[in-house]
């Protein structure tokens, strides 16, 4: 996976544009760890129309971890005036909810992309906190029933990896914020915290 992108405003370089077609990011070499969290702009790009259906939808997306669980599968809408399609399923799951048009989204129409000649994309900022044990972590990120990759795309941006794990303490911890905690306390503990991306603006 080398394709990348650079938005028409902003200049901000991201994966993509990708269709209806699945990523994977693997991780390796992690040390031990229980839980991962992993943050994320998802960048929606061009005419989704959420949870139309028909020729048009609904135009789904999922983030998955390989054997693993499902972390998010929603669909997006970027319209404003067609009523049909100004609605999607995010902040909750496709296709139980019905939510507006960039309900829970970062960024509006910021990008520069077009669709018949008006602005249309938006950005989220997606973290999921998982269970997890492994030394490797594969991530599976897709679009799902879309149109042509020039009519809908996505792209996105690695935002942050944490990892860490729950240990017991066999004697005082005096480095707690809250001060000397008794034997047999449970600390959360990171093992990797990874900024990989300040916020834009
Ligand atoms: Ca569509």
């Amino acid at each position: 996976m080398a394709r990348t992108d650079v938005s028409p405003v902003g200049g901000r370089k991201f994966l993509g544009q990708f269709g209806t077609e699945a990523v994977m990011l693997t991780l390796g070499g992690l040390p031990a760890h229980r839980v991962v969290t992993v943050e994320f702009d998802l960048l929606v790009i061009r005419s989704w129309d959420g949870n139309a259906g028909g020729q048009i939808g609904p135009d789904q997306w999922r983030l998955e971890v390989v054997d693993g669980p499902e972390l998010l599968h929603c669909t997006w809408s970027n319209w404003r005036t067609v009523v049909e399609r100004i609605f999607q399923s995010y902040p909750d799951r496709f296709a139980s909810y019905v939510h507006p048009s960039f309900s829970g989204a970062d960024e509006e129409y910021t990008l520069g992309y077009q669709h018949g000649g008006s602005p249309m994309d938006s950005v989220y900022r997606i973290a999921r906190t998982f269970s997890h044990a492994d030394s490797m972590l594969q991530l599976r990120f897709a679009g799902l029933n879309l149109q042509d990759i020039t009519d809908e795309s996505w792209g996105w941006m690695m935002c942050g990896f944490t990892c860490g794990t729950w240990s017991r303490c066999d004697s005082c911890c005096p480095r707690q914020p809250m001060g000397c905690l008794p034997p047999g306390c449970w600390v959360w503990s990171i093992v990797i915290r990874l900024c990989c991306r300040s916020r834009a603006n």
